[in-house]
């Protein structure tokens, strides 16, 4: 049994009221560790070792927090195997994508941002005629809250750590109660890699328990949130009135536009990628699939014949392509909807099923479905399903198809396939969302913004976007007359 602890002031510690949560591995169902169901006072203590330790980690020179974070980046890739293998144990994705993706991309959320805050910069005004200066000063918040959810455990969780971090916050963060396990082993990673104690703390329990703590402590100056849009309301709602600061990346409900003019094999490949990597729980996924009517048909086939070869299994086999959703509740949570098909004026053209796996029966295992709709009023491509289910409708115009993608309360990212340049412009100004990929998908430069419209969030991570969150701005004017 692994028996995950906090991670508070450079220490790893058991919870104060010695409450545990079960950790199972989506792959078996079965329990494989224990974590900690921390209390408002496990948070209290991380807190005032966050306090602690910021008034020195603020003044840190950026030559030595930038070389800490390079520091960790490079022990994350030394142990990628390891990681690796605990992220796809407690998340059930297939060890060839926390190998290829998760991990290495962790390592590069610390990388980026280690680097990111050497060229950060504020700006100053001139105006000769009144002979004033204005300039602006960034400083870091004090101790921020950082809140990450299970799809990408250690990837989201480090996509706001690593920033905040850079800017000279002090952090409390909570992994998902449902993935803990890369988070405690980043706490050695941190360690060896000299980040003074209490910079970083991490608590783990559930939402409404510790998360709610975190999100509630009087003293905590900002929340960055990844998880439901059920959730970020509930955030939203409680530090409203304590005037936090918030960043909110929430669920999505993405079209991805096909038109006939596209290169046709490209968008094939990519498709199911969009579709159905890590078992379609990617807040990204392109899971409202809009086909011009002159192609669809083939394309009906030709998907199909693709989806048909991917290969569900145990996620630690290299030949697994999609691998077990994260929990019994998820899983239950994704057949709902698969079983109200028939009531929705919809029909699955493939899969739909509970996959058995051999040697692993009580896994969570679906294979990967394709539901054809007739309207895109319908529940399933209104609602975040989040798993590995994709809908299909053909469309007969520009102006159809827009309204179609349009006419939804998410607004994340939306993918277009074509050729044609004057409608890929067009879709890219009147698409609701915050990223709009043109004949690709999820190509990711972390210099971008990042996050969406609408019920999918509010503000933007990423790049210096993030690191003007994770700062307070203050003006300073000079009349120098
Ligand atoms: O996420 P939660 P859930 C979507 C997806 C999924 C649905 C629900 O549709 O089916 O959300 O997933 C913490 N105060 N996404 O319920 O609860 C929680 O402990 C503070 C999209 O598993 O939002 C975890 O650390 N924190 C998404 C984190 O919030 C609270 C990724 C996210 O969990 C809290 C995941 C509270 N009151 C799910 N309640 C994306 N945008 O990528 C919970 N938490």
């Amino acid at each position: 049994m692994i028996h995950i602890q906090n991670y508070i002031n450079g220490k790893f510690s058991d919870p104060i009221q010695n409450e545990w949560l079960d950790n199972s591995c989506p792959a078996d169902g079965v329990v494989y560790g224990k974590l900690p169901n921390s209390c408002a006072k496990d948070v209290q203590n991380a807190y005032e070792a966050a306090h602690n330790a910021f008034p020195s980690w603020s003044v840190t020179s950026i030559a030595k927090r930038s070389a800490i974070l390079l520091k960790i980046a490079a022990l994350i890739q030394a142990n990628l195997e390891r990681f690796a293998a605990a992220e796809s144990k407690d998340n059930g994705k297939p060890i060839s994508l926390s190998r290829s993706i998760d991990i290495p991309r962790a390592a590069s959320n610390f990388r980026f941002f280690g680097k990111a805050i050497t060229q950060f910069y504020s700006e100053s005004h001139e105006a000769r005629n009144q002979k004033t200066i204005n300039y602006t000063l960034r400083h870091p918040l004090g101790v921020v809250g950082c809140i990450s959810p299970w799809n990408l455990p250690l990837y989201l969780l480090t996509w706001k750590i690593a920033p905040a971090l850079a800017a000279g916050n002090c952090v409390v963060a909570k992994p998902s109660e449902v993935t803990p396990y890369t988070a405690f082993l980043l706490g050695e990673i941190c360690n060896e890699a000299g980040l003074p104690k209490g910079v970083l703390n991490i608590v783990h329990g559930l939402g409404a328990t510790t998360g709610q703590a975190i999100v509630e402590h009087p003293h905590i100056k900002a929340i960055s949130f990844t998880g439901g849009t059920e959730t970020g309301k509930l955030i939203a709602k409680t530090a409203a009135p304590l005037f936090k600061k918030l960043s909110l990346e929430l669920g999505g409900k993405n079209p991805n536009i096909i038109f006939a003019d596209c290169d046709y094999d490209k968008m094939l490949t990519t498709t199911i990628r969009s579709s159905f990597s890590n078992q379609g729980q990617i807040c990204l996924c392109g899971s409202r699939i809009f086909v011009e009517a002159s192609i669809y048909k083939q394309f009906k086939k030709d998907f199909v014949e693709r989806v048909r070869q991917l290969v569900v299994g145990p996620p630690n086999e290299e030949s697994t392509q999609i691998g077990a959703l994260v929990s019994k509740t998820h899983f239950e949570k994704v057949m709902s909807y698969i079983e109200e098909v028939d009531n929705l004026q919809s029909r699955i053209i493939f899969g739909g099923k509970r996959v058995p796996v051999e040697g692993y029966e009580n896994g969570y295992y679906l294979s990967p479905t394709i539901i054809e709709v007739d309207s895109n009023q319908c529940k399933l491509n209104q609602d975040e399903i989040f798993g590995p289910v994709v809908t299909l409708m053909p469309f007969d115009s520009d102006d159809a198809v827009l309204a179609m993608a349009n006419d939804v309360n998410y607004g994340l990212s939306a993918t277009v396939w074509t050729n044609n340049l004057k409608r890929s412009l067009l879709f890219s100004e009147q698409l609701e969302a915050g990223i709009v990929w043109i004949n690709t998908w999820m190509q990711r430069d972390l210099r971008t913004p990042f996050g969406g419209v609408k019920s999918s969030g509010v503000g933007r991570e990423g790049g210096f976007e993030v690191l003007r969150f994770f700062t307070e701005t203050k003006n300073i004017c000079i009349n120098y007359e």
